[in-house]
């Protein structure tokens, strides 16, 4: 029969994903799960039909420039493609593909957890019963934070991520207002109660918590600015689970430690998987909840993306255009 694609797999899958991987490609597998140097991902695709990277792979111009003519498609195994070089690849002939909509609600519902963990104090709490376990018992005037409903969240990107973590904010009592490129439906606004914002800078100065949930493009980077920071009140609070560099992370730390914000939770960061010390410590403090990017990390969440990434090489090969194509940004 035809000769199935090289395919090489970046990361450890599942193991579900993984079987099935072999079953029906050439699978590559990494099975120490050792993120692939810059040179051993050259040799990859020197080799393969298909790459399938992570976020823990930097695909930029110059790799894809090395590619062999027999590399046909970077199926990615995640949905933000901001460390995939799109254009380079579409220059190169090379189809690019994600997985959207599998991870939209595990990664609002993170959202939410870290939207209720520095205003309610749960890291805090949950470190007072950790090492010795010792509480001195309850008072009426101990762990108090902040009630999350009644207050206004601004959502900065109404995505799929962005409306899903609206229709959660709305059922715990917030009120929905959101900035974004365009407007979205009248029937999904409607149903949110939620404000457009025009203009970023007004909301940020009107909003109790902010949510950032817009992929990083170059137009996005350090969204929010020192210069749009300064704008939002000191009692609020700022969530993002989308990508560090939306946020000028230095001038973050600068307002949590100077008391001009309440507080911040963040599943993503600049430099990651390098974490600014300062924001260590800030957590130290409880001004700050800090994840290692958990966003969508479930089990479900990862076979669904395993999943994606399959029907999309399959589709390619078959000789269609697979379901979750990645068109090089414009402007
Ligand atoms: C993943 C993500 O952890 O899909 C994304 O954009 O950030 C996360 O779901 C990771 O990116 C997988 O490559």
């Amino acid at each position: 029969g035809k000769k199935k694609p090289l395919v090489v797999i970046t990361r450890k899958l599942p193991d579900q994903v993984e079987t099935r991987m072999r079953e029906l490609f050439d699978a590559r597998l990494n099975v120490d799960d050792k993120p692939m140097s810059q040179p051993e991902l050259v040799a990859a695709v020197k080799e393969a039909d298909v790459l399938v990277p992570t976020i823990s792979d930097r695909i930029d111009a110059a790799l894809i420039e090395q590619a062999g003519p027999q590399m046909k498609l970077i199926a990615n195994f995640g949905n933000g493609v901001d460390k995939i070089d799109v254009t380079a690849a579409a220059k190169k002939g090379i189809t690019v593909t994600n997985t959207p909509n599998v991870l939209t609600e595990d990664t609002a519902d993170m959202t939410m957890a870290l939207m209720l963990a520095v205003p309610r104090r749960l890291a805090e709490g949950a470190n007072v019963l950790r090492g010795d376990g010792k509480w001195a018992g309850w008072s009426p005037t101990w762990m108090l934070g902040r009630r999350i409903w009644g207050k206004r969240l601004g959502i900065v990107g109404m995505g799929r991520i962005g409306t899903a973590v609206a229709r959660r904010a709305k059922a715990f009592g917030l009120s929905i207002h959101y900035h974004n490129r365009h407007r979205v439906l009248q029937k999904v606004e409607d149903e949110l109660e939620a404000t457009y914002w025009d203009s970023l800078d007004q909301m940020l100065a009107r909003m109790d918590i902010i949510s950032v949930n817009c992929p990083s493009t170059p137009a996005t980077f350090h969204l929010l600015s020192a210069r749009r920071l300064a704008l939002l009140q000191p009692s609020s609070y700022i969530v993002n689970t989308a990508r560090g560099d939306l946020i000028d992370e230095d001038a973050l730390i600068k307002m949590l430690q100077d008391g001009k914000l309440a507080g911040a939770a963040l599943d993503v960061f600049e430099h990651e998987p390098a974490v600014n010390p300062k924001l260590l410590k800030l957590a130290a403090k409880g001004k700050v909840v800090l994840l290692p990017h958990m966003g969508s990390a479930t089990i479900e969440g990862r076979i669904d993306m395993g999943e994606k990434v399959i029907i999309n090489i399959r589709t390619f090969f078959d000789g269609h255009r697979p379901p979750d194509r990645v068109l090089p940004l414009r402007d």
